[in-house]
């Protein structure tokens, strides 16, 4: 197994640290600029499997914790009789993306905002290696979901 290397994180981590220090209106800027080298050098025979539900009206578990520089597959699944949101763009720009597939293909992007998983069913796979510590919001923004309970909180660590 090579070794996740840890010179990279560092180099993101100190990235992040000036990128935060100003403050900006909305999202920060991306703070994950060397994903595609972190995906790279990543042993993805390592990867381990982490699921979500969603359903009306929580996520399930509502805390997921993650560590630096491991690989995951983070298994989004709707379980309810309505659509729902996995909204995170703070989370999203804190790891190192590889992609989003589901049964019908896959997306490769710098990374994402939300995902939409359909209902009674619907699922979404999300492929990263988390980079900045911190605590992020995870949300449902489809009319009063959230304010009835779809959110819920990822921790990287
Ligand atoms: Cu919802």
């Amino acid at each position: 197994m090579r070794k996740f290397p840890s010179s990279l994180l560092y180099a993101a981590a100190w990235a992040a640290s000036l990128t935060l220090a100003t403050p900006l209106p909305g999202l920060a800027t991306t703070l994950v600029d060397n994903g595609a080298e972190i995906v790279k050098s990543t042993d993805w025979s390592k990867m381990e499997t982490v699921t979500v539900t969603t359903s009306e009206y929580a996520y399930e578990p509502n805390q997921l914790r993650f560590k630096v520089g491991r690989p995951y597959k983070l298994v989004m699944k709707n379980v309810g009789e309505k659509d729902h949101y996995f909204t995170a763009p703070e989370f999203f720009r804190a790891v190192a993306t590889r992609k989003a597939q589901s049964k019908d293909g896959e997306v490769k992007a710098p990374y994402f905002l939300a995902f939409e998983m359909r209902p009674k069913g619907g699922e979404l796979e999300f492929y990263f290696v988390p980079v900045i510590p911190g605590q992020y919001p995870v949300y449902c923004t489809i009319d009063d979901h959230r304010q009835q309970g779809s959110e819920g909180t990822l921790i990287i660590e």
